[in-house]
């Protein structure tokens, strides 16, 4: 269960610990969003201590010296990098697993996060500069960073790569999945991408929905993007009114 503050600005002052587990987060945040999916897969309570991006709160420095989230305290030490800290979690909270026990199969599934790099890092580029390529370029890109993907749930077969259950995999890959319209916006028009071109993919969205941690930290594509814009804007954003 997650316990939130508002989004915490410049001039507040660090708010007293409410539970044993801290993250430092921001609600539109896709990283911060991994280890609260994490978090709730494991069924644990944790206090989520929001930071207003656009106006860190000077304290925040002293907890993360990059001044990104997510961050976690566990009480005794900070952790910082969304992919470490749900390592974290998944070695000392231990159910669920969230990697399978077989030591090789493991090992491959994190060779494959490694791979989530190349959708978030075209992700990045297109927010940044979403003019520098025509949507079929864009579209064509976004096709083979997503192919391991696709490739590799297709050749398993089963629901989610995690198996019956989304796994680190499943966990790691959805927030940019919940934003893919995000992109959209961002163009200006709807990317052509064709029903069939990820069936997979396709698929495994409509049955990640379903998953009661996707569900708990939820919040759409059309948010994602107001936050973008308020994030990127000229006006004080309020981030809590979303
Ligand atoms: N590699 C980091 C990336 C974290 C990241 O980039 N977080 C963004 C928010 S989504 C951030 O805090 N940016 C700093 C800022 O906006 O000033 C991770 O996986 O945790």
């Amino acid at each position: 269960m997650e316990i939130k503050t508002p989004h915490l600005s410049e001039g507040s002052q660090i708010p007293p610990k409410s539970e044993p587990l801290r993250l430092y987060s921001f609600e539109y945040c896709p990283y911060a969003q991994r280890v609260r999916l994490v978090l709730h897969a494991k069924g644990l309570t944790y206090q989520a201590v929001n930071i207003n991006l656009k106006k860190k709160p000077e304290w925040y420095a002293s907890i993360n010296p990059s001044e990104k989230v997510p961050a976690l305290d566990t009480g005794d030490k900070i952790i910082t990098e969304s992919l470490d800290i749900c390592n974290y979690l998944d070695e000392t909270y231990s159910t669920p697993a969230l990697y399978s026990a077989e030591p090789e199969a493991a090992r491959r599934e994190k060779e494959l996060i490694e791979k989530v790099g190349g959708v978030t890092g075209l992700f990045g580029k297109c927010m940044t500069n979403a003019k520098e390529k025509t949507p079929e370029e864009w579209v064509k890109e976004f096709l083979s960073t997503m192919e391991p993907f696709e490739n590799e749930l297709k050749l398993k077969g089963t629901t989610f790569f995690g198996g019956d259950k989304p796994g680190m995999i499943d966990y790691m890959l959805w927030p940019w999945a919940e934003r893919a319209k995000v992109l959209d916006y961002l163009v200006e028009q709807k990317l052509p991408f064709s029903e069939d071109s990820i069936p997979t993919l396709h698929e495994w969205k409509k049955n990640m929905l379903t998953d009661s941690a996707v569900q708990a930290v939820y919040n759409g594509p059309d948010k994602c993007f107001k936050a973008i814009q308020l994030k990127y804007g000229s006006e004080e954003p309020n981030f809590d009114s979303i």
